[in-house]
Parts: structure tokens; sequence; C-alpha cells
């Protein structure tokens, strides 16, 4: 196993400037034909070497005469002595039915799809597999007309045509070059829906969603998403679409979220079907997201695409800043912005503390799946949001106008596109670059000085980013600093600081009287913030800053050092009991407008946050500290929840903002008050009365959480009506595995056991397994390590099925770092097991072997 290194990059020695591709789709032997017109790049001898896997070669034409001589390996078809130009044709053999890795070609619930980043390309044909190689294709399917009535690819629809033999086949062809990692086929047979969109300049685009049979009715939520996501990217970036026709499809079996192939996207159908009795708040706003962020690629991602994978960032951070302002804009800006950063500190951070540690542009690769993470994803997009905020909106967009300019049908990188931002704005972002290289969870320390005789107020803040395993070495780094100086008269005012030293000291005259300081408004960087602040200040931030994300991230504060100092790790805020009676008061006597912010600021931070808040986790103390911060909230307030419960009123469904938060804050409530003596019948009535899924499983989580008498009676009637619906029924998974209980391990297997599950499809998995290892802390974390020997056993199976999945779901096992002694042995002594798996895939190892140190 070799890795790949950013800093060995070398241009392509050959382009391919046109692909024919013909596909004869047929379960077991699948013909492909590709036609290759080829291009030397500059004077040299260099062989072309086309990359390929799990291929039956049958025969390679140079010129339309059969070659004889070349060199073939499990990875790659090598030609020598070729003229500058010339064409290739090469005839394989694939079999999609057996292909359960869902990359490359495969055939799944009856229709066949295409899954080709990062590099599933070759496992379709022979090709150089490489974002910098840009083509243009024309591409043939033929298949059964009965079985097979619609045969998609990307671009237009140019020519088509029955067979004697019951075939048909269909003629596509893409005007854009694109790189071979955006192909995509589909066949299948589908209900269709059809609508259109007016584009800015009034050209007309057919937009076409293919879902399951009888599933239609819930496509409507996604193709209204789609149209709001293309007026959105013409208002905000003057980006229009290119094509006449925008298709997406959607599968049940998927190993990611979705993917933006030019012209014909594939779905996870999780992040297309909806309806108010299938799918919850959270399932409508993430098809709007997805829909959103695949559609936006269209521009950052396809018309300007990566040189290389190390530059992934490139595209996915700018593309989910991009989904987060559009579902900013459609909804709430500040809970937004509170869910971003839930991922960041749940995730990211873990991430970042973890051996898995890389930089938002990697240096190093095994296995390029592995770097679909949270760091290049969402870090990446705090990244470019930090440009945003230096830039200003207005300067951001000139630095995107000029990215366009510039690089629009070019595969580039990130110093690319962050020397448009720069030039189009006259300011040096060197500097700024380190956070592409750099890996780490910077911190910053705040002291706070005030003169009262001079009226000033002095910041001193280091900045330090604590060494990662992949370098030890960390450099200063350019980070923005929104600062809110809170006058007693709840007045207030702003700054954004540039900070740019290791120390640096800021200094503010004009003060009265001392101001309470809150940082990091709107979560400005990605960075931790230490500083030691009174409890009456954190109220004050909590209950009067004028910045939403302050006043929740204040409140998680008080939760946050309260479980803190109930456990061996200790705090140094002196946060008592009295200060969170204070902050609920505040919050609930004070009739807050907004019912989704008052609901996030009600929630105390999941553990998995805590977690990276302190040097080590104590399993055992950090879950009864928090269940106890939990008892004495309940204690205090459930009068004042009980009365916000009643107040809400239950309307009839509809996805908008303002039902969003209604259900959003009765949910969290519901958390609450399902642990108290009313607890059993609120949550069975709501259970019973509910007209949506929202309101539906928020009445099983409650009773899951509180563990109610009545949770298992609820969940096997969820179960009755929804047993033939598997997306539905992947929650009722996640609830059995997520749940507190002694016998949890019998119970997984229970559910493996069950008629709807089946370990190939990547949902399933995630639902059951996933749920269980990244959520169930205290089942994953078992004391005998029986948690870390359940997911160990089963990624060893998962692995030989799907190894992209399996290398997902291993990520919590590697994250040791902070756990005791006897934990750490057992987590270690599974991993160890896991690498002695001889035919352990690239994936699982990268991770593994990286863990292991
Ligand atoms: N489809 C994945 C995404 O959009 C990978 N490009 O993030
Ligand atoms: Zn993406």
């Amino acid at each position: 196993v070799t890795a790949k290194r950013r800093l060995d990059y070398q241009p392509p020695a050959y382009q391919i400037h046109d692909i024919e591709l013909s596909f004869n789709l047929d379960d077991e032997v699948t013909k492909v034909k590709s036609l290759l017109h080829v291009f030397k790049q500059g004077d040299h001898d260099q062989p072309l070497k086309l990359d390929g896997e799990n291929l039956t070669l049958i025969e390679v034409k140079l010129n339309g005469k059969s070659l004889q001589q070349y060199e073939l390996t499990d990875e790659a078809l090598t030609l020598s002595n070729l003229p500058d130009e010339c064409f290739i044709e090469i005839y394989t053999e694939i079999d999609p039915a057996s292909n359960k890795t869902l990359e490359g070609l495969y055939k799944a619930s009856g229709s066949y799809c295409t899954q080709c980043e990062a590099e599933g390309f070759r496992k379709i044909t022979y090709f150089l597999d490489r974002p910098d190689v840009l083509s243009k294709y024309t591409v043939t399917i033929y298949a059964d007309k009965k079985r097979y009535p619609y045969l998609l690819s990307n671009g237009n629809k140019i020519d088509s045509g029955d067979l004697e033999d019951g075939k048909h086949w269909v003629k596509w062809q893409d005007p854009f070059f694109k790189p071979c990692y955006l192909f995509a086929l589909v066949a299948g047979d589908f209900d269709k829906l059809t609508q259109s969109f007016t584009t800015s300049s009034g050209r007309k685009v057919a937009l076409e969603l293919y879902v399951d049979k009888g599933m239609a009715h819930r496509g409507e939520h996604a193709l209204a998403s789609l149209k709001k996501a293309m007026k959105w990217d013409e208002v905000v970036f003057d980006l229009e679409y290119d094509l006449d026709i925008y298709m997406v499809v959607a599968v049940d079996f998927f190993n990611m979220g979705a993917m933006e192939n030019k012209g014909l996207n594939v779905f996870n159908s999780k992040y297309v079907l909806a309806d108010s009795q299938t799918a919850t708040d959270e399932d409508y706003f993430n098809i709007e997201s997805v829909i959103a962020h695949e559609y936006f690629h269209n521009w950052t991602g396809n018309r300007v695409t990566c040189r290389d994978w190390f530059q992934l960032s490139l595209k996915e951070g700018l593309t989910v800043f991009r989904d987060q302002q559009f579902s900013a804009d459609m909804g709430s800006p500040v809970v937004n912005r509170i869910k971003n950063v839930k991922v960041i500190r749940e995730h990211q951070f873990a991430e970042d503390a973890s051996a898995m540690a890389h930089p938002i542009r990697p240096d190093e690769v095994i296995e390029m799946n592995n770097f679909y993470t949270v760091t290049v994803y969402d870090k990446g997009a705090e990244v470019i949001r930090m440009l945003h905020t230096l830039l200003t909106p207005a300067g951001f967009k000139r630095g995107i106008d000029l990215y366009f300019k510039r690089h629009d049908g070019q595969a580039v990188t990130c110093d690319d596109f962050v020397n448009a931002m720069q030039d189009a704005n006259s300011i040096n972002l060197d500097q700024f670059k380190v956070w592409y290289e750099q890996s780490g969870t910077p911190e910053l320390t705040v002291e706070q000085d005030f003169a009262a005789d001079t009226g000033t107020l002095t910041l001193t803040i280091q900045q330090h980013t604590p060494v990662t395993l992949d370098q030890s070495q960390k450099k200063p780094l350019y980070i923005p600093v929104r600062v809110e100086y809170l006058a007693n008269d709840g007045s207030s005012t702003t700054d954004i600081i540039h900070l740019t030293q290791s120390q640096q000291k800021l200094v503010r005259d004009g003060f009265d009287v001392e101001p309470t300081v809150a940082l990091l408004g709107d979560f400005s960087a990605p960075v931790k913030v230490i500083r030691t602040l009174s409890a009456e200040s954190l109220l004050t931030i909590a209950l009067h800053s004028n910045d939403g994300f302050s006043r929740w991230d204040a409140a998680q504060t008080i939760y946050s050092q309260f479980i803190h100092s109930l456990t061996p790790n200790g705090s140094t805020l002196a946060i008592t009991q009295e200060t969170i009676t204070a902050l609920l008061d505040g919050l609930l006597e004070s009739a807050m407008e907004d019912q989704a912010l008052l609901a996030e600021m009600i929630t105390l931070p999941s553990v998995e946050t805590l977690v990276q808040q302190v040097p080590k986790y104590y399993v055992e103390s950090l879950h009864s500290a928090r269940e106890k911060l939990e008892r004495i909230i309940i204690s205090h307030a459930q009068p004042m929840f009980e009365k916000q419960y009643h107040g809400l009123a239950f309307t009839n469904y509809d996805y908008t903002p303002s039902q969003t938060a209604t259900r959003k804050l009765r949910n969290q409530l519901l958390m609450y008050i399902a642990s108290t003596e009313q607890g059993e019948e609120l949550v069975t009535q709501q259970f019973m009365q509910s007209d949506n899924m929202t309101d539906t499983l928020g009445a099983l989580k409650a009773a899951q959480h509180a563990k109610c008498k009545c949770f298992d009676k609820l969940m096997s009637q969820f179960e009755e009506t929804w047993r033939a619906d598997p997306i539905v029924l992947d929650k009722w998974f996640a609830l059995h595995a997520s749940r507190q209980s002694e016998d949890i391990l019998s119970r997984l297997d229970l559910l493996m056991g069950h008629q709807q599950f089946n370990h190939e499809n990547p949902n399933r998995v995630r639902s059951v397994i996933g749920s269980f290892a990244f959520f169930n802390s205290t089942g994953f974390h078992a004391k005998d390590g029986s948690g870390y020997r359940y997911i160990g056993q089963y990624l060893q199976k998962l692995d030989k099925i799907n190894p992209q999945v399996a290398s997902r779901i291993v990520t919590p096992l590697t994250q040791w770092q902070k756990l005791d002694e006897e934990r750490i042995v057992k987590m270690k002594a599974e991993l160890v097991r896991l690498l002695d798996n001889k035919d352990l895939s690239n994936d699982v190892y990268e991770k593994v072997s990286k863990s292991l140190g």
C-alpha cells in the first residue's frame, strides 16, 4: 500500500479530448466499448498508462487496428510508442450485478447506476481517471426496453431507437468538457416528475426527477427545492444553469448523500423523498440543502473543477459554504449557524484531535474516499466563510467573479481560488493560506483588562494551535474575531479583529463602565476560545447579546462548565446551580419570540461536544454529570416547560420556518417532560395525535431518552405501520440502536435479523451499526470492551462487502485518544485485530494503521 503525495503532482502526459462510450447492459456481462481521441502533451516518450480495476479486457485497437502489444496489470493498461495524436478503442466486460462496493457501475434494486467520484470510473473502463483530464462525452446505452425504459446519461439526448430483440438504445452528448468523476449512467424503470425553470436570461430548462415506482408524490419538495436553489444562485452569485435539462435520480443503494454528475445528479433516496407522513422537518431541511448543494456544484465543481484530489476542498468547502448561505436565507440564519457549529464541535474537532487529523487540503492520501471528511467539507466551508467575513459579501462576490473569469473550464487548485479572492480585493492573503496547509484546532486564550480611570479596555489574545499527529510545527493563522461590547443599558457595538500574531493586544477607549465582551460572534472562526468569564457575564451574554449565536454559545458554556465541574476534569469557571436556574428563568419567563433559538438554548451540549472541551473523557462520570444537570433543569423548570408545551398549537402540517420552530421547541420540551410524572401520558398522547413524522418521532425520541415504559409499545406500533417502507424504518432502526440498555448487543443482532435489514444497503447499515458506534456512547464504550468488539467484528465482515461504508464507521473506533487506559487498551486491541486481516481494504487499512501510530 502506497500513499500519494500532494507535492508529487505532475500534469498528465496525455489528454483525452473526446470519449465515445457504448454500454450493452446485462447483469453478468455488461459490454463496454470506449473510443478515445488521445493527444500527447508536449514532447516526450512516456507511455499512456490508463487506470482500470476489476475489468475484463477483450481487445484494444490503435487507429482502427487491433493492438497486440500492451502491458496489463490489476490496476492499469499501459500503451507505449503512441503517436502525438491517435484513436484508441477499448473493449471490456464488467459485472455490475455482483458489484457490492457501489462504486463504478452497479446494479441494485433492479436498476443500473454509477458512482464515479473519486476514482470509480476506472471500474467501468480503462481511462486516465484523474480530475485534470477533461473530455467531451458521447454515450450510447443499449438495454432491454421493458425492464429499463429509461436510459440516462449526462448532457442532451441526441438520438434513440428500438432494436428487434426487445432492446432499445439512447444516445447522449454532453457539450461540456468534464473529468470522468462526473460521468453518470442510469438505467431502470421509474416514476418521473417533470417541471421547468426559466433562467434569468430566459432559457427554459426541463427539470426531471426519477423516483421508485409509486413514490412520485414524495418528490414534490425536492423539485421545489431545486427551483429555489436555481433562483438563489442567480440572485446571489449571478450563476445561471447551462444545459437544457437537469435530471435527478433517487436510488436506494448509495454510499454518499448525493452526487453532482453533470446534468444527471444521482441521489440517495433519503435526500429526495418526503411527505409530511414519512419525513421530519429535519428531512425536509436536508433535502432542500443537499439538492441545493449538488446544484451549486454545477459551477463550483463542474465548470471549475479540482486539479487533483488533494484540492477537494476547492469544490466541497466552497459548495458547503454556498449551501449553508442558501439554507440561512430560506430559514433562520441563527439556527442554521448553530447547526453548522455543532457539526464542527462534535465531529470536526474530534477528527482534528485524532490520528486522522489532516489539513483541509491534505498532503498525503492512501484511499481518496477517506478524505470526504468533516475537515475537508465543514472546516473547509468555515475557511471560505472567514474569507467572506474578511472581504465583506461584496468583496467576496468580486473574488468569485474573478475566479470564474479566470478559470471557467479548468481544473485548478485551492491557491488559484485564494489568489482570485486576493487579486479582486487588493489584500494580501499569504498568511490566510496557512488555513489550507495546517491541521488542528487553534485555541485563543483571552484576557480582559479594564482601566476605569481612562475607560480603556484591553484584550490580550494569544493564538496557539496544539500539535497534531500529522504536523509537529504550527504557524500563527489569520483569524477574524467578531467582538461585541455589551453595555449595562443593553446597547452594544461590534468589531471584527484581524488576528495575525501569536499574541496581540487590542485596545479600545471610551467606555464609562467595563462592558461585557462577547467573542467569536456568529462563530467567526473555527477555533476554541479559552477565557475566564464570570457567571454574571455569561448570563448577560446569554440573555442580552444581539448576536443569536453568542447567546446560544454562552448558554452552552454555562451548561458545559457546570457539567465539567462535576467530573475529574473540573472547571475554572464558577458556574453553580443558581447560574443554571437564572439562565432558565431568564429564557423561559421572557416569552422569547424565536422559538427555534429558545429550543436550541435549552438543549444541552451533546456528549461528543463535551468530550472535545476537556483533556480526558471520563465516560461514566461525564454521563452522570450530564444527567445530573438534566435533573436539576427538570426539577426547576418543569412547570414552565409544561406551560410552554401546552401553549404550542398543533396545526396541520406544513414545512414553514414558523411551524418548524414550534415543533422544534415542542419536541425539546417533551424531551424534558418525558421523565416527569406526566411524561408517559404526554408522550403517548403526542404520538397518537400527531399528523406528521416530526411530532411522531419527537415522541419516540423523548420516550427513548427518558426510558419511558411506553417506549416499546409505541415502537412496535411504529414498526407495524412502516415495516414496508425502509427509509422510514431507518429512523426506527436508529432509535433502537442508540438506546441505552444492558442488552444492547443482542438487540443489535435482532435488528439485523429484521426482514428489511440488508448488509448491502448503506442506509440500513448506517442506521443500525452507525447509530450505535457514533451515538450510543454508553453502549459503544461499555467498560468490558464489548461494544468495541462488536463493531470490530462487524466491520471485518462489512469490509468485504463495502469498504467505503466500513471505513466511515470505523471512525469512532479510532478516536481513543482521550479515553482511560483500560478502554484505550481494549480499543487498540480491536484495531490490531482488524489490521491482522489479510485482505483488509485500503480504506480501512489507512485509518486503522494511522490510528495505531
Ligand atoms: N457527492 C458528494 C458531494 O456533493 C461528493 N462530491 O459532496
Ligand atoms: Zn459536494
